[in-house]
């Protein structure tokens, strides 16, 4: 960790980078290594890299757009390989990889990886922690990567949750962190969820101790919502005995679809790398260049289900 520090204190630019498509992680462990950053290192031009326009970005703190001259420190969080990062890490002259994806591209100069962590922002607090003490983050920060905890293990539900997870946890409430504030915020509904989950729930499909369900591009356009939010449904069917994975498969407007994994006690991601995807051992994603590839997906799934 001496390495990240004298790195971070080295440079005068730096940017923080994550992965395209980004959710709650991704944004958390960014924006919060910028605010927690900004803040130690008051002096320092730092920067957001990657598109910073997104719906979830209404829960973090705001943040300003700069701009550098000179030569840049890139730090890369919550992504696996050089080819999810969003934006242009060329004009970095030294790259940190800081993450909690399995190992599959060790693209930074310095490599910061724990396999076990809930998440990125997991990663970050406790370097943060380690870095600061008992000394408090500032409420921006903390709350940015609360964001990003919450996400990943789903409010501290999912098995990626650990020790660890829980001692991040309470150094970003030392910050003084309104729990229910931001679970109310991040877990509101609207009510196009009701159509959609009717939708769900008179269309889905089972095979073995499978369950998924498809929206099309049609379907996705007949129940006004994007593609994206369509596979936030995935974990519909995380609570019934019956189903160890579950699956949304959304189309993309190019036709091809998009498929988010779920399972429990069954590593997914072998098969997910199997259709150009990957993740973790029980949340994964794969994509599909057309339907047909569909009942092959399922299949390997079952193999591993029953292996
Ligand atoms: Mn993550």
């Amino acid at each position: 960790m001496e390495q990240l520090w004298k790195k971070i204190e080295e440079y005068e630019n730096i940017q923080i980078f994550r992965h395209v498509r980004p959710d709650f992680d991704a944004f958390g462990s960014q924006i919060g290594l910028y605010n927690a950053l900004k803040e130690m290192y008051p002096n320092k031009t730092i920067s957001l890299g990657g598109v910073m326009e997104h719906d979830l970005l209404d829960y973090y703190p705001s943040f300003e757009n700069t701009t550098h001259d000179g030569d840049i420190l890139g730090i890369v969080v919550d992504t696996a390989n050089v080819d999810r990062i969003d934006g242009d890490i060329t004009q970095c002259s030294y790259i940190i990889k800081i993450d909690h994806h399995i190992i599959v591209d060790q693209y930074g100069d310095l490599n910061i990886v724990d396999e076990k962590a809930s998440s990125a922002s997991e990663v970050v607090t406790l370097l943060l922690k380690e870095k600061n003490g008992e000394k408090p983050l500032n409420q921006n920060a903390s709350l940015a990567l609360f964001l990003g905890v919450v996400g990943d293990t789903g409010r501290f539900m999912y098995s990626c949750t650990g020790e660890k997870t829980f001692l991040a946890a309470s150094y970003l409430m030392t910050s003084g962190i309104n729990v229910e504030d931001v679970f109310s915020k991040i877990y509101m509904k609207k009510k196009v969820s009701i159509k959609v989950l009717q939708f769900i729930y008179s269309n889905y499909k089972e095979q073995g101790k499978i369950a998924y369900y498809i929206l099309t591009a049609k379907d996705l356009a007949e129940l006004g919502i994007s593609r994206e939010e369509g596979s936030n449904y995935v974990n519909t069917f995380s609570n019934f005995e019956e189903f160890v994975v579950w699956i949304a498969i959304t189309q993309n407007e190019d036709g091809t679809y998009r498929v988010s994994m779920r399972s429990r006690g069954v590593a997914i991601n072998e098969v997910a790398n199997q259709f150009h995807g990957g993740g973790h051992a029980n949340a994964s994603g794969a994509s599909l260049e057309t339907i047909e590839e569909l009942p092959s997906l399922l299949e390997k799934l079952e193999e591993k289900i029953n292996g």
